[in-house]
């Protein structure tokens, strides 16, 4: 395959409500889509970066200048070359920015899988063709406004809960949902990374909720930190922003710092890698989940086809378009029995819908061979 073009486009997507977490509150999803041409059609993929480096150290304005001064030459440089797998090795040399590099990954995998009438599903050894939904529900100003959108989802029919915490949004939330809705219910939590090694007694405490797992509960980098934490609490320790790369799993894995594992395809620098961390997990008896950022239905196809490989075992952040916008820019992704359909069209399986992205465009650049 050989790239012709890339068209960059920015979009502000407003969420229906603002979705606060340890490091943000955000009411628009700012994000860019990377749209291939290629010789043999076109692909799309959404970047996961956030408009600030607040979740990782990469943000949209930034994940673009890499794209156009260092990604993109080198792609171009390969002429008939390419293929989505060669990109992860041309791209090697670059320190870090995944999510830059999985936005082209993807893209391409797209258009090479459109070419070959692949899907994503297909391509990844799906073994599902529907996803157990799960929903993450952001900090809230009260238990009141928290306990109506809880109710609201697990009315729709959502079948696991994650909640957002931080230090004093933490016990009182956890417990009253536990109380209300009883000891069946799938719940969970995520601190991204909001704790520090002071605070192992006050995580303890959870453990009389019997919670699915306690997501990235300190700092990244803090590998030892969180096998001492797994050695010390009774909830399974998952990590979520930790988890860059195969081998980082692996290592975590091995030190006990990580019992579960979240893969976000974005993080880790798309979806073959994405793809490694599920095998070395599976290996490991580890079971993972799939993770999000809050993706537009671009981005959310992807992610379905994925969590549709045969370890991901426990519901995924994968939930539908309904909870994130009034209006997604590709056709909807809608819960049915809290499942989510995964797309069986070739590459991602959907596309956007040109009059819904004008309305959301805010720039559109075009870089060419
Ligand atoms: O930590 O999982 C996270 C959203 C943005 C950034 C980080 C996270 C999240 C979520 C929501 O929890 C996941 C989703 O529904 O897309
Ligand atoms: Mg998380």
């Amino acid at each position: 395959m050989k790239l012709e073009a890339v068209e960059l486009i920015r979009l502000n997507v407003p969420l229906k409500s603002a979705f606060r977490t340890s490091f943000s509150s955000v009411s628009m999803h700012e994000v860019f889509w990377a749209h291939v041409i290629t010789d043999q059609g076109e692909g799309w993929a959404e970047c996961g970066a956030n408009d600030r480096p607040d979740y990782s150290s990469e943000y949209h304005t930034a994940a673009m200048d890499v794209i156009k001064q260092f990604i993109l030459p080198d792609l171009f440089a390969m002429g008939d070359d390419l293929t989505a797998e060669k990109v992860a090795p041309a791209v090697h040399w670059m320190k870090g920015h995944r999510m830059a590099k999985a936005a082209i990954e993807t893209s391409l995998l797209d258009a090479q899988l459109r070419h070959q009438g692949i899907s994503f599903a297909k391509y990844f050894g799906a073994v599902k063709d529907r996803v157990p939904a799960g929903v993450s529900v952001g900090i809230m100003d009260s238990l009141g406004e928290l306990m109506r959108y809880v109710d609201g989802y697990l009315n729709e029919g959502y079948l696991r809960i994650k909640l957002k915490i931080e230090p004093g949004w933490d016990y009182e939330p956890v417990k009253l949902v536990r109380e209300t809705y009883g000891d069946d219910l799938l719940l969970q939590v995520d601190a991204n990374t909001a704790y520090t090694r002071d605070d192992f007694d006050l995580l303890k405490r959870l453990d009389e909720f019997n919670l699915l797992l306690i997501e990235q509960p300190i700092f990244e980098e803090d590998l030892l930190g969180h096998a001492k934490l797994a050695q010390y609490i009774e909830t399974p320790v998952c990590l979520d922003e930790t988890i860059i790369s195969a081998d980082i799993a692996r290592d975590a894995i091995e030190l006990g710092a990580a019992e579960i594992i979240n893969i976000k395809p974005s993080r880790v620098g798309g979806y073959l890698e994405s793809m490694k961390i599920h095998d070395v997990a599976v290996a490991n008896n580890i079971p993972v989940w799939c993770g999000g950022m809050l993706e537009t239905g671009i981005g959310r196809a992807a992610n379905l086809a994925l969590a549709a490989m045969p370890g991901f075992t426990l519901p995924g952040d994968t939930s539908a378009s309904s909870r994130y916008f009034e209006t997604d820019l590709t056709e909807p992704f809608v819960l049915v029995d809290g499942h989510v359909s995964v797309p069986t069209a070739p590459g991602i399986g959907v596309d956007p819908i040109p009059e819904i992205v004008e309305r959301f465009t805010v720039s559109r650049e075009w870089i060419k061979r």
